[in-house]
């Protein structure tokens, strides 16, 4: 068997706990496979295995410590750092896409390679993803590397849970602590996509919601899902009017978006490509650094809140 790459494994059971005696490994099963069968199971146990985690979670998650909305670069970037320093946050992630990794997932895979300009390789370091380095910037073989190794992270965090295929449709507001007639963001409105999506012509379709003192929003330039916090900001009066992401030039790109990744209205810090719509900032195309560590620099804003 090892000499197919395959390690004897072991089990998980029901309870997510390690279980070794009577588990089958591999190796039980190498030439074995006239008598071959899985452990029996009813169509039913399947559904309930999935809904009731899925439940729960809604459940759990409704009261929530910190809400991400968008799971690509910055948007995992964040909750990795989240999840590595504060294992006691409820964090949950709302992705819209059934897919997480938004832009890094989808384009960045296109030729393959991945690039990030350093000092950027400090988060490759910490992660684990191997790279080449070229002097300046650094090259990952695949984009799919980063974002898979990442997404794994991210996932096996016990205090963090991902709901794709969900997309934030509004913000909780509640009156500012000043009194100035200004708000403070304070959870998210949420629907299943497919259902976000056909508000046109469907009626009755009632979205859910979770409580959370702070909303990280990372769903990146404007598009059919983009920049959704800060221009729902604009319409709530919140801010006067979008700069508008700028054209394409990689050097004042990358420094602005971390640099300027902030809390822009009291309970919600925006990091990732969706501050060049609030401020005007370039675009940086295939360069993902500025995306590591905005999340970095997000996370460390959102550690000042709960540190307070
Ligand atoms: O699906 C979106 C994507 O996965 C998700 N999203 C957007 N609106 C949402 C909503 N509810 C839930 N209302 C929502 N999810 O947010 C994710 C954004 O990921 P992204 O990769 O587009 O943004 P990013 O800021 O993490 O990374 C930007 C990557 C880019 S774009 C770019 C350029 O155009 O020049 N360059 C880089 C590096």
């Amino acid at each position: 068997l090892s000499s197919l790459g395959f390690m004897p494994t072991k089990a998980i059971n029901g309870k997510g706990l390690v279980k070794l005696n009577g588990a089958k490994t591999l190796e039980d099963m190498v030439d074995r496979w006239e008598s071959f069968n899985f452990d029996p199971i009813r169509e039913s146990q399947v559904s309930r295995a999935m809904t009731r985690r899925y439940f729960q979670d809604l459940d759990t998650y409704a009261e929530s410590d910190i809400v991400i909305v968008g799971a690509g670069s910055c948007g995992l970037s964040t909750a990795y750092m989240l999840g590595k320093a504060r294992p006691d946050l409820k964090i949950a992630i709302i992705e819209a896409s059934v897919s997480p990794g938004g832009g890094a997932w989808l384009g960045g895979q296109l030729f393959s390679a991945m690039v990030m300009r350093k000092p950027a390789d400090a988060f490759l370091s910490d992660l684990g993803v191997p790279y080449e380095d070229e002097g300046s910037y650094v090259v990952v073989k695949h984009a799919a590397l980063f974002t898979s190794t990442l997404l794994s992270k991210v996932l096996s965090f016990p205090n963090i849970k991902l709901f794709n295929a969900t997309a934030v449709e509004d913000l909780i507001t509640r009156p500012s602590d000043k009194g100035d007639g200004n708000v403070r963001i304070a959870g998210v409105v949420t629907n299943w996509t497919l259902v976000t999506m056909h508000h046109d012509d469907q009626s009755c379709m009632d979205p859910n919601t979770i409580n959370a003192p702070l909303v990280i929003s990372t769903t990146g330039h404007d598009g059919p899902f983009g920049a959704f916090c800060v221009k729902r900001l604009v319409s709530m009066n919140q801010i006067e009017k979008l700069g508008g992401m700028r054209g394409l030039d990689m050097n004042t790109a990358e420094d602005a978006i971390v640099k300027r990744t902030r809390e822009v209205v009291p309970g919600l810090i925006v990091g990732g490509m969706e501050l060049s719509e609030i401020d005007g900032a370039n675009r940086m195309g295939p360069t993902f650094g500025a995306m590591a560590l905005s999340g970095v620099k997000a996370a460390e804003e959102a550690l000042k809140v709960f540190e307070q």
